[in-house]
């Protein structure tokens, strides 16, 4: 990752800008020159023309259309209640972007100018001066075109013209040789645009089962151009690989150089910190040359490496590259490098079929705690750095380590995998193919090829990506007949796949990146998925690889009918944002459970029945008679519903990191699905559009605690585990306190031994039958009763956070009464806190501050206490008078 010093012009480009006065009419020139090359932005207002009548409107770029005709006032809030379906003719005409500018004589007394879009969305015929000088097809590839002998003194006219992606996708499959490529539509309850698996585009951008179908058309990265006289560097990278035998760091460096003619000279490459530097003979032949390099690190140096969040330091060094031929510098560049190794390790365990699967860091074994991203905004010019940070913040705030980047979704922005970095997040990096089929066409390969090398190399420096990973589920979708392909046409589609992914991504992924795994799909058998021919009878195999469950007509609390998979990558429940988020694009009709909107917004099939139906297995639904308080009651009981579900199943994968029972477990890392949303609707997200935090998020943050006690109940018995993600052995005990729904007292209290919590493990420290528990409890029943338990250590302070154990499910729990809340707003040094008081123990209490940006310091938390105090800090600005107007709490008595 480059930083704004590097000579690559495109890099110059983005980041020190010499005028602001972008706009039709002008270019910006960009740099103050770093070696020779020059760029040239043409980013600002261009003018954009729709096929389909007179319109003509300002856009700006990097932008799209849908963006621009909101910015202009054409049309409203696409999210606003059915605008995604109102709005659908936009895609279905053509549009062009023209911009006209002139260029300084500077850049065109250059030999070389090229014209660089580094991202087109998606087809598009490109003409300069009304020559054409190419044609895009996929929004994954930058674009590069020579132009030099195009550009004019005066003004010179630039035009994109862009065909509808829907179109264009349904023509190409109707063109598509003897044989259909499934699926051909999504399911109607989504909404959405077919044949999204023909175009190279964001594969949820026609529709999702949590999104809405905005197949976006524009230029939705930026445009400049590059002009020079000998050479230009391209691209940067540095990738580091350490040897074992010689106790040595390297790194690879790679510069993607472009020269006029063969030019001889040095490359000077340099990390003064690690007092390491070399000076190596280079030459650059005429035309693109990839030139690699080795810096060996000094071994006097010692290096600090970058860990996982949770694991140690995120240290970087800079490196800086610079280019000599006679006394002429043509680029000089530098880059923030980070030194880390990975591995993915399959190999047999003790008592237990199949091979183990977890990935090591630095030497280390780490379980991977997080969940999945997907695209941030349907518009992704949308998606700001402040969105992008909160997002990624929110995530380490609630000790996640590791996100992975769906493959539905959009490679991400460079600033994305930065910030991954920084924080310490290890990215689970999927190539963009999703619950699908492909075509393999010469000209759809072709466009993949040059797509997966360029993002490779763009993302290749980045220690956070700790895997590539070939697609979403189109293993499970072959080997588990998603589509529904006739017998005698499966070798067809599994020679497909082969091609695709093995051929193609697989070996380009194995040229360009020798430094980290590579998995085909997701979920997959790993070693055996290859064994067996790449696509595994089963994928979902639980003594292989990573797996992803479903089941939303089980019962979620019931652990025993969980899948022990090796690792789960997707797991998850539905929820519905809050009020506040939806009011955003909703009116007052909309405001109930049985509104066109409540299921026009839901793109699952049967998702809202489903919620309600796992809801009821364990809580009253809500039975206010003011038909507001029911809606609003209804979605936070789905938060409730969601955020238990989830704990339970994650719980049960973390205290399943150590042991084998019958044959399966040693879980190393639990993704639930997913993240952050699209937009404001019901889906398995733990952070609402906007950012703000889902119960489950909330719960994350206690459930991934570096020290965690899990209880469940194991035939008859209650039982804690203890969790360690510590790298130091632990001495503690569990210390449960059992407590009636009628009292703030405890009735009784019981400890465990002290024992031995060994570094990343997870271990029994207690273990009761529930009986003999309650038995020791003055009139306790298992629904009366409830229990409370930590951790401690040998002086009795606790080590985690509290957790707790429901004897029977709520709805029959008998002694749970109105808590009748109070709770007064107070600023102190560093934001605001909630002094909450309560008359009696309350589950899933929820304090919401509506619209007010921010976060709590915990919330949707079991009160046993009659004070508690709870921190809010605010995103923005705000005050005790706001936040006191705006606070409403809830606990689950509240709601029937
Ligand atoms: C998995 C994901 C997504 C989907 C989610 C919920 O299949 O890969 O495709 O949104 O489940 O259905």
């Amino acid at each position: 990752m480059p930083s704004s010093r590097d000579a690559r012009c495109a890099y110059v480009a983005v980041l020190v800008l010499w005028s602001t006065g972008a706009g039709t009419g002008t270019g910006t020139l960009l740099g103050p020159p770093v070696g020779e090359c020059r760029g040239f932005s043409l980013n600002g207002k261009w003018t954009l023309r729709s096929s389909g009548g007179p319109l003509a409107l300002p856009a700006e770029v990097p932008g799209c259309v849908h963006t621009a005709l909101l910015e202009q006032g054409l049309i409203q809030d696409p999210y606003y209640r059915f605008n995604d379906v109102a709005y659908r003719w936009i895609v279905l005409e053509n549009w062009t972007y023209s911009t006209t500018f002139s260029v300084p004589f500077e850049l065109r007394a250059k030999r070389k100018a090229i014209l660089v879009f580094e991202g087109v969305d998606t087809v598009a015929s490109i003409s300069l001066n009304g020559v054409a000088v190419g044609k895009t097809d996929n929004m994954f590839r930058r674009y590069d075109f020579p132009v030099r002998d195009l550009l004019e003194g005066g003004q010179n006219m630039l035009e994109v013209v862009l065909m509808s992606p829907v179109l264009y996708a349904a023509e190409r499959s109707a063109s598509h040789s003897s044989y259909r490529v499934p699926p051909a539509c999504p399911p109607d309850v989504q909404k959405g645009e077919c044949h999204v698996n023909f175009i190279r585009k964001e594969q949820s951008s026609f529709s999702w089962d949590w999104g809405p179908s905005f197949p976006t058309v524009g230029l939705w990265k930026g445009v400049h151009l590059e002009a020079y006289d000998i050479l230009r560097l391209i691209h940067l990278s540095a990738v580091p690989f350490y040897n074992r035998t010689l106790s040595q760091w390297s790194l690879q460096i790679e510069l993607l150089v472009e020269a006029v003619e063969t030019m001889k000279g040095q490359v000077t490459l340099a990390i003064p910190e690690l007092a390491s530097e070399q000076t190596l003979r280079a030459s650059f032949l005429p035309g693109k040359t990839r030139n690699i390099y080795t810096l060996h690190i000094n071994t006097n140096s010692g290096v600090e490496l970058w860990w996982p969040h949770g694991h140690g330091e995120q240290r970087f060094y800079r490196l800086s590259v610079s280019g000599l031929l006679d006394t002429h510098f043509p680029f000089s560049a530098d880059s923030k490098v980070y030194f880390r190794t990975v591995e993915l390790v399959q190999e047999p365990i003790q008592g237990s079929p199949g091979l183990s699967f977890y990935f090591r860091i630095n030497g280390k074994a780490i379980f991977l705690k997080g969940s999945n991203w997907i695209p941030a905004h349907a518009f992704q010019d949308l998606v700001t750095l402040a969105v992008v940070r909160n997002l990624l913040k929110s995530a380490v705030e609630a000790n996640m380590n590791a996100l992975r980047v769906w493959g539905g979704g959009v490679y991400e922005q460079d600033l994305f995998y930065s910030i991954c970095d920084e924080l310490g997040i290890m990215v689970w990096q999927d190539f963009m193919f999703a619950c699908a089929l492909y075509p393999t066409e010469k000209d759809f390969i072709e466009t993949v090829r040059e797509e997966v090398v360029q993002q490779v190399s763009r993302l290749k420096s980045h220690p956070s990506i700790v895997v590539w990973s070939g697609n979403n589920e189109n293993e499970a979708a072959l080997a588990t007949d998603w589509f529904g392909i006739p017998v005698s046409q499966k070798p067809r589609f599994h020679q497909d796949y082969i091609t695709l992914y093995v051929k193609n991504i697989r070996a380009i992924v194995q040229e360009e990146d020798q430094s980290r795994p590579f998995l085909v799909s997701s979920p997959t058998n790993g070693a055996e998925t290859q064994q067996e021919g790449w696509v595994a009878a089963d994928p979902y195999d639980q003594h292989y690889g990573d797996t992803h469950f479903y089941k939303y007509n089980l019962d979620c609390w019931d652990w025993s009918a969980l899948p022990r998979p090796r690792l789960a990558s997707e797991y998850g429940f539905q929820s519905w944002p809050s009020f506040s988020t939806l009011q955003q694009v909703t009116v007052e009709t909309d405001w109930s459970w049985s509104s066109n909107f409540t299921s026009h917004r839901q793109h699952h099939q049967d998702g809202n029945q489903q919620m309600l139906l796992q809801t009821a297995m364990h809580f009253h639904l809500p039975n206010c008679s003011d038909p507001l308080r029911r809606y609003t009651d209804t979605l936070y009981l789905t938060q409730v519903m969601q955020a238990q579900c989830v704990k339970t199943q994650t719980e049960f994968y973390l205290r399943s990191r150590s042991e084998v029972v019958e044959g399966k477990g040693r879980t190393m890392g639990a993704l639930y699905w997913q993240l952050n949303d699209v937009w404001q609707a019901p889906s398995w997200s733990s952070i609402e559009f906007g950012g703000k935090w889902k119960m489950l998020h909330y719960f994350a943050q206690d459930f991934f605690a570096p020290v965690l006690p899990v209880g469940f109940e194991d035939a008859g018995s209650f039982v804690i585990y203890a969790v360690s993600d510590m790298a130091d052995n632990l001495t503690l005990r569990a210390a449960v306190s059992v407590y009636a729904w009628s009292s703030l007292d405890p009735v009784c209290a019981v400890r465990s031994e002290m024992i031995l919590v060994p570094g990343g493990s997870a271990v029994a420290a207690l273990k009761r039958p529930v009986d003999a528990l309650l038995a020791g409890c003055g009139s306790c029943s298992r629904l009366s009763c409830l229990l409370v338990f930590h951790l401690e250590d040998g002086d009795g302070g606790q080590r985690g956070p509290s957790n707790h154990h429901y004897l029977s499910s709520p709805r029959e729990a008998q002694g749970i009464q109105k808590p009748n809340f109070r709770a007064k707003v107070q600023e102190d040094g560093t934001g605001f806190v909630v002094a909450l008081q309560a008359d009696s123990i309350a589950p899933f209490v929820w304090l919401d501050v509506g619209g007010v940006p921010g976060r709590f310091s915990s919330n949707g938390f079991l009160m046993v206490s009659q004070n508690r105090t709870v921190g809010f800090q605010p995103w923005g600005q705000t005050s005790v008078q706001q936040l006191s107007r705006a606070l409403t709490v809830t606990s689950l008595r509240d709601v029937y």
